[in-house]
């Protein structure tokens, strides 16, 4: 009796073993993002060129039945392709490896979209950066999925990262090749495939925030090993660096940019850097902002700080990224959206040609919706680089859809794309299984790399193309979620800040309202009370002739349209004025009956969101064979961004409705 309840709970157990397996061989987590390619038995032996990424490439996963052939030709400008398609073959031509790769993956990307057509390519932005904001710690400033790819244990510290490196030292003494197994390599190999994918080709691999630590021999051996990875896929390696490092790292007494001493120090560290990667790119600075040390700490200007670095860097073709992110050091107590201006452009032309001036879309911190930044106005003689925000600090921290490219098109609207020397994205990647936390923030990253290929291409074509791929090429699908993705950020302006409100965050970590936010003890600058300026009166920060004057740093015509009242589009409104609570709005309500309006629409679009993903669920299901997993996860989150747009408004609504009487 035993032995047959033995047996029979035996069976039951390898039952149910098995229906794990089956449900985990196919339970999708999201982990192939946009590149949800079958691969071939065996390599397409349709496919012929010369041995390359590329031709690795399209052998695995092209499975046309024309033949295909790679060709490179050196008379395309850099990085660009053609795709022929001929009634007998197909020739993918790339001006170099790069190129190639590109023309292969947009091969497979419309063999996904199911249309096969000719087409020439070249990049808008020869500069496609991803800035990771990761410290060696492992944790990511404002990440929302998971760890860093490249530094750090999963506990650990910088001193357990540290006494690692000793170990792997130890071990690998003696052998030619460093490599630190405790890095995932498949996962930064796949990480590079990604990006390179959407023509991704630079990546800043540590927080602006720099730990000196970074430049350490023992950390550089490790960005060796990232960076010959990342190389494979034609993308180049950058670091951010803290200023203040020669003296940071015992070296020297000072980190003045005009001692030789410290102009040494750093040539030598750049000539080390320059051994190991012969291909890396450059540095990122972000200098006497948020406490960060800089050359102000020296009397020294941004120009004498970025130019000294410059200068190591020359000799072997890197470039800085030097961030006009700066507020606080030397204009206290002004408006914080003009100091940038203050600082940068009585510098202009006194940069060195291999310094970039990079640049946030707005002029105060990557907020829902701000005007864009008057420096790409005030900045002629010096390159500058713009830099959005793929991680949603601001827009929902990956527990909200929110599809930022329309945004970033916004911007674009404002400021020529041919008048920027590149553009970087704050990823939002970390090493959660899906690699961003939500599924629709994997979008935010896809759309940062299609628009800085191609700033041309409109919102609703890179949902859709990413829909496709991602989820399922099904219009019944595709047509409703790029609808849901293309309202999504209009949606959270209005549950969070409409009208131009900034800032109305929780201290800190940003996530959920904080109207009434101030401490004694905060700077003036990150107290939401400071931003909105609510009163009896009216509500909003004056920024026009009668208030800061940070309308006149704009070019015309927006310096007029935006000065006064009547012609500033109610969009910045309360960016740019304070205005009464019974002002007449267009709609004809009042600014208060206005502001409930924007609120509520606010909210009834999350609610409509959830009620459009619960229709889409037989589609994701068939799409992931059968498996809930996905639909749940996204599901669970649309769900809670509903109710934290709720929150958003009721609580607004409840602090600014203390001052507004409505009227
Ligand atoms: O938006 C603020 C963020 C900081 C960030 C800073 C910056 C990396 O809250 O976390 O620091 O901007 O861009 O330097």
């Amino acid at each position: 009796m035993f032995f047959i309840m033995h047996l029979s709970m035996n069976r039951i157990f390898h039952f149910l073993l098995a229906l794990c397996l089956a449900v985990s061989v196919n339970a999708y987590d999201g982990s192939q993002l946009w590149l949800r390619y079958t691969p071939n038995a065996t390599p397409s032996a349709l496919v012929a060129g010369k041995k390359s990424q590329a031709l690795h490439e399209l052998r695995t996963y092209y499975h046309g039945t024309k033949p295909v052939r790679l060709v490179q030709k050196k008379s395309l400008p850099p990085e660009a392709y053609e795709i022929q398609v001929e009634p007998k073959r197909i020739t993918v031509v790339g001006a170099d490896v790069n190129g190639l790769l590109y023309g292969a993956f947009e091969l497979l990307r419309m063999q996904q979209l199911g249309h096969i057509h000719s087409t020439r390519q070249q990049p808008v932005f020869s500069l496609r950066l991803l800035n990771h904001w990761d410290n060696l710690d492992g944790s990511i400033e404002r990440g929302y999925a998971g760890k860093s790819i490249f530094w750090g244990e999963e506990r650990g510290g910088e001193e357990i990262q540290d006494k690692r490196l000793e170990i792997k030292d130890k071990v690998t003494s003696g052998s030619k090749h460093n490599s630190y197994p405790l890095i995932n390599l498949s996962k930064i190999d796949a990480y590079a495939r990604a990006n390179a994918s959407i023509g991704i080709n630079g990546i800043v691999l540590n927080n602006v925030n720099a730990s000196p630590k970074m430049l350490t021999s023992e950390y550089l051996r490790q960005v060796s090993t990232i960076s010959r990875r990342l190389q494979a896929y034609g993308i180049k390696t950058y670091l951010s660096v803290n200023f203040g490092s020669p003296k940071a790292l015992g070296d020297l007494s000072t980190a003045d940019p005009l001692d030789p001493q410290v102009r040494q120090w750093w040539r030598s560290k750049v000539d080390e850097i320059y051994r190991l990667m012969p291909h890396f790119g450059g540095f990122l600075v972000k200098a006497n902002s948020e406490g960060q040390p800089g050359p102000a700490d020296y009397q020294r200007t941004h120009a004498d700080g970025a130019n000294m670095l410059a200068d190591a860097l020359q000799p072997h073709g890197g470039i800085v990224m030097w961030r006009c992110f700066v507020y606080g050091a030397n204009h206290k107590g002004v408006d914080r959206v003009k100091q940038a201006v203050l600082e940068f452009q009585p510098l202009d032309g006194q940069f060195r040609p291999n310094v970039i001036l990079q640049t946030k879309n707005g002029p105060l911190d990557f907020q829902p919706r701000e005007p864009y930044s008057p420096i790409f106005d005030q900045i002629r003689h010096t390159p500058n680089m713009v830099e959005l925000q793929i991680t949603q600090e601001y827009t929902g921290q990956s527990r909200h859809l929110v599809y930022l490219a329309p945004m970033w098109k916004e911007f674009f609207s404002f400021v020529q794309p041919s008048s920027l020397a590149g553009i970087a994205g704050v990823a939002n990647v970390g090493d959660d299984a899906n690699w961003c936390g939500h599924h629709f923030s994997q979008a935010n990253w896809y759309a940062f790399g299609r628009l800085a290929w191609n700033p041309q291409l409109t919102s609703a074509e890179i949902a859709r193309e990413w829909l496709q791929q991602t989820f399922t090429t099904d219009e019944a699908f595709v047509r409703p979620m790029t609808d849901v993705m293309l309202a999504s950020r209009e949606a959270c302006v209005d549950y969070m800040m409409p009208l131009g409100l900034h800032h109305l965050f929780k201290f800190d970590h940003h996530y959920g309202p904080e109207p009434d936010g101030f401490k004694a003890d905060y700077p003036l600058e990150w107290c939401p009370v400071y931003y909105h300026q609510a009163d009896s009166a009216g509500i909003g920060f004056d920024r026009s002739h009668t208030g800061t004057d940070a309308t006149a740093q704009y070019r015309e015509p927006y310096r007029s349209l935006y000065d006064h009242v009547e012609t500033c589009p109610e969009q910045f409104l309360l960016w740019f004025h304070h205005v009464p609570w019974n002002h007449r709005m267009q709609s004809g309500r009042t600014l208060w009956q206005e502001l409930n309006a924007h609120y509520d629409r606010g909210v009834a679009e999350a609610e409509r969101f959830c009620t459009v993903w619960q229709q889409m669920r037989p589609f994701v299901l068939k799409a992931d064979q059968g498996d809930p997993r996905r639909w749940q996860e996204v599901d669970e989150r649309l769900r809670h961004q509903e109710e934290n747009a709720r929150e958003w408004r009721d609580t607004c609504l409840r602090y600014f409705g203390s001052f507004a009487e409505p009227k």
